[in-house]
This record gives structure tokens, sequence and C-alpha cells, in this order.
């Protein structure tokens, strides 16, 4: 079905767009700086023994990807980027012949009555008009209008207006050129219309929070939902601290996985601020829900976390003072139909869009909570070239497909492992693979989308991905 290759005109109404299509071009290999982002160190299988997992993995685990056929995705499917603003009252004149200046400017008015003054040349044959009207530049519907006759008459080899360019944005991160999976995706181009609303706010379920100074602007105060002392293994349940303490993943039985910090890190790491990395979705912002200690989660736990992140009342807690608009759950298992379907009904009534992971198995994604839940945008992962990879699951409750990486592949040949690359909780930057990291690229559009137009509704922004993606029949949905 589809992988994300996305052109973002869905959040362009109001946007300064580019003017070139998007580069997808690689960087080319660099050593590694001071803060290397290091190849996995131990084994992060998805399994664990309880009910709700995370799907990510540090190291592949999965010999072959050998289900899913090759095939490179289509790319943009045709789909044009938004008409760029143009500088007021300017046109540029191309002609057949060499013509003065006292040329130009006199067939400008005898033809369209435009009044206008000569603004230099690009070459012998490229004329710049500066045309005003009771001393304000011609407005842009006069020019239109103007060039049409213009046009009719043939006054000229061609005339267009004076359009807007403006460079794609690159962050200055010095970890940028690393982050393959913001580029096939064509966030870079999203980036030129809008980098997020800093009122716009994911909230990041999962394990808690860290340390990580390229994440820190933009994290607003969580929570700690995990209500079994045990599983929770910071001494207590429910407490206002999201701060992790204990990974979710065997054999790791000391220190964080940091899975929620590399996940938030997609969404929201600060960019732009010449450290580390980027984020999806710069200057949005984000919020650990802590729903996964020791061994997993339970699924009123996570369904708690759903309702609070989205400003619900829940006896016993104080209310979320900055309500969610997107919800991220890289996490999952076959259970908990109802509790899921209660709290993504509550996240809706809110406006809030739930994008969850589709899951790591290989495996079809029926029985997948809450990937199967139909409120949910579920997520699937591809590799660098856009080809479904080896562990994701699949299935028709798979939303859409985004960067998930491979860690034991190296497809560009840059010497690093392709892997999604993000902030840990221990100020480091690592590479993980999973459905995990590729719903934070979906949450991350989503957000821009959000930012764009805080309205927009599930049908909506399901409606908005599926027509901006490209096909590729290798995708994880089948
Ligand atoms: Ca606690
Ligand atoms: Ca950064
Ligand atoms: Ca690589």
């Amino acid at each position: 079905m589809r992988s994300l290759t996305i052109v973002l005109l869905l959040i362009s109404a109001c946007a300064a767009p580019p003017a070139e299509p998007p580069s997808v071009a690689l960087a080319p290999y660099q050593p590694p700086p001071a803060s290397t982002p290091t190849p996995p160190a131990t084994p992060q299988p998805g399994t664990v023994r309880g009910l709700v997992r995370v799907f990510a993995s540090n190291a592949s685990g999965q010999s072959t990807g050998a289900a899913h056929e090759a095939e490179t995705p289509k790319g943009l499917g045709g789909k044009q980027v938004t008409e760029s603003p143009t500088i007021p009252g300017e046109l540029v004149i191309g002609t057949h012949h060499v013509l003065d200046r006292r040329e130009v400017l006199s067939r400008l008015e005898s033809i369209a009555g435009l009044r206008c003054t000569h603004g230099g040349w690009a070459s012998e044959h490229l004329h710049r008009a500066i045309c005003t009207e009771h001393g304000e530049p011609v407005s842009r519907e006069a020019l239109e209008a103007a060039i049409e006759r213009l046009t009719q008459a043939e006054a000229f080899r061609f005339v267009e207006p004076n359009f807007v360019a403006q460079p794609h944005f690159t962050p200055n991160d010095p970890l940028f050129s690393r982050q393959w999976h913001y580029r096939t995706m064509k966030l870079d181009l999203a980036w030129t219309i809008t980098r997020g609303a800093s009122n716009v706010v994911v909230a990041v379920l999962d394990t808690g929070s860290g340390t990580n100074p390229d994440l820190t602007a933009n994290t607003l105060p969580g929570i700690d939902l995990i209500s079994d002392v045990t599983t929770a293994a910071d001494g207590d349940g429910r407490d206002l601290d999201p701060t992790d303490v204990l990974g979710p993943v065997p054999p790791q039985q000391r220190g964080s996985s940091w899975h929620g910090m590399h996940v938030a890190g997609t969404i929201a790491a600060t960019t732009d601020n010449r450290l580390g990395v980027a984020g999806g979705a710069p200057n949005v912002r984000v919020f650990h829900v802590r729903v996964l200690g020791r061994g997993g989660g339970s699924t009123f736990d996570i369904a708690t976390g759903i309702t609070w992140a989205v400003g619900e009342a829940v006896p016993g807690l104080p209310r979320n003072q900055h309500p969610a608009q997107v919800i991220n759950m890289s996490l999952g298992g076959t259970g908990g139909t109802q509790t899921y379907a209660s709290a993504v009904a509550s996240a809706a009534a809110a406006g809030a869009i739930v994008v969850v992971a589709a899951g790591n198995e290989d495996a079809d994604t029926a029985t997948v909570q809450p990937c199967n839940n139909p409120g949910v945008i579920c997520v699937g992962a591809v590799d660098l070239r856009g080809n479904a990879t080896g562990y994701t699951n699949y299935g028709r409750e798979v939303t859409i497909s985004a960067p998930g990486g491979a860690v034991d592949r190296d497809d560009d040949g840059n010497g690093d492992p392709d892997g999604v690359l993000s902030t840990f909780g221990d100020g480091t930057y690592r590479y993980l693979e999973g459905t995990s990291m590729a719903t934070p690229h979906v949450a991350a559009l989503v957000a821009l989308m959000k930012s764009q137009n805080r309205t927009l509704t599930h049908a909506q922004v399901v409606a908005a991905l599926r027509a901006n993606v490209g096909d590729s029949r290798s995708a994880p949905t089948r």
C-alpha cells in the first residue's frame, strides 16, 4: 500500500513554499563528531512479559526481509507545491530580440495600461519592470490581468511575476545530515511551510523522561501513570514525575531503554540549535506520560494516559494544563479492545489525533491493539529505500508507513546504520529501528498539520495523509 513519501501540500494553506522540488539527496559520509551517535550496544527485542510492548529494537533480530518484495516507491505522485508569493508590482519580461528599456516600458503601457519603471536586466533578453498605481505596487490581480493581455498580444516572449524563492530549511544541528528519515519523508520541504506551532502539544505515552539538552526546551511537564509499584520501579504508583528509572525491555534490568526519549526526540528535538539532532516538528512541544515500566505496562494505565493527556478529568489526578492535540503511542499488544476504544473515543471528542505503532513481529495487524482500533492512525515501518522492513507488521489496519529504519543495513553507504537517529535520556544519540520509530514521524507530521489547522479531525488527517503518499507495493499493508 503506501509508504510515506510526503509532500505536505495539505498544510500549506498560508504557506511560503519552496521554489524548488525538495532534495532527497543523502549526505556523504562524514567522520563522527564528538557527540557520536553510538551504534547499538545491546539487543532490545520488542517482546516483554507485560501485555503491552514497545515496538523498537536497536539490533535487527530479523535476518531476512524476504517476505517483502523490493520495489522503489513511486515518489510524489504528481502533486504540485503551492505557488510561491511574488514581489509586489514586479514583472520579469523575456524578449525575442534585444529591446531597449523605453520600448519595453512603452509596450507595457500601450498594451496593458501599466505604468512601470525599468528595474534592470538579467540578460540582454531579460528585463525587470516595477509597476505602480497611485504610488502603490500594482496589485497581484491587476498584474495577472496585464500579463494576460500582454500574452494575448504577443508583446514579449513571456511575462511573469517576479516570484519569491526560498531555500529549504536546513537546520544547523550537526547530526541532521544523518537523519535520512526526515528527508525520505520530505519533511525538509514541510519545514519551509511550517516548523510547527509552540502551542501544539504531542503526548508521548511510553517509558518516561530522561535528560537530554537537545530535548529540554521543547518538553512540558508530564506525569507518571504506572499504578503498579513493581512495574513502576520508582517506589510508588502514580506521581507527577515521569522520569524513567528502569526500562521495560529485558535483559536490561538496570537503566532505561530511553525508548520514550527517542520517540520524543523524533517529534520535537530542539532544532537549529547547533546541537545534536533535529526534530520532525521542530517548534511543537512534547510531554512524557510514563505508562511503560519494568516488563511493559497495562492497558488501564495507558487509557488513563490518553484521557489525562487530552485534558479530561481523571479522579485523583490534577488536570493536565497543556492538553495534547496529538498522542503518540509506540506500543501495543493483543488485548484491551474496549479499554482502548473508550479512551480513544475520549481523545477524538477532545479533537486529538492518536498515532500508534503497528508492531514488529512481521505479522498481521488484525489482532494488534491499539493498531486495530478504527479511531487511530496505525503506522508501519519502511527502510531507507522506502521498502517494507523485515520486522514491520502489516495488514489492512495499517493506515500508513513511515521510516522505521534497519540498523543492520547501510543502503546509503555512509558508514552508519540505517536506523532512526534520535535522543536518549542519558544525553546521547542513538540509532534505533522499529515501528516505534516510524510512529513519531507521523505524529510529528500530524502536529505540523495541526499547527496549520487546529480543527482537523481524524478522518481529515487520514484523508490528507493518504492523498499525499507514494505507493509502494512492498509497504506493510497487504
Ligand atoms: Ca511512580
Ligand atoms: Ca538539535
Ligand atoms: Ca547508512
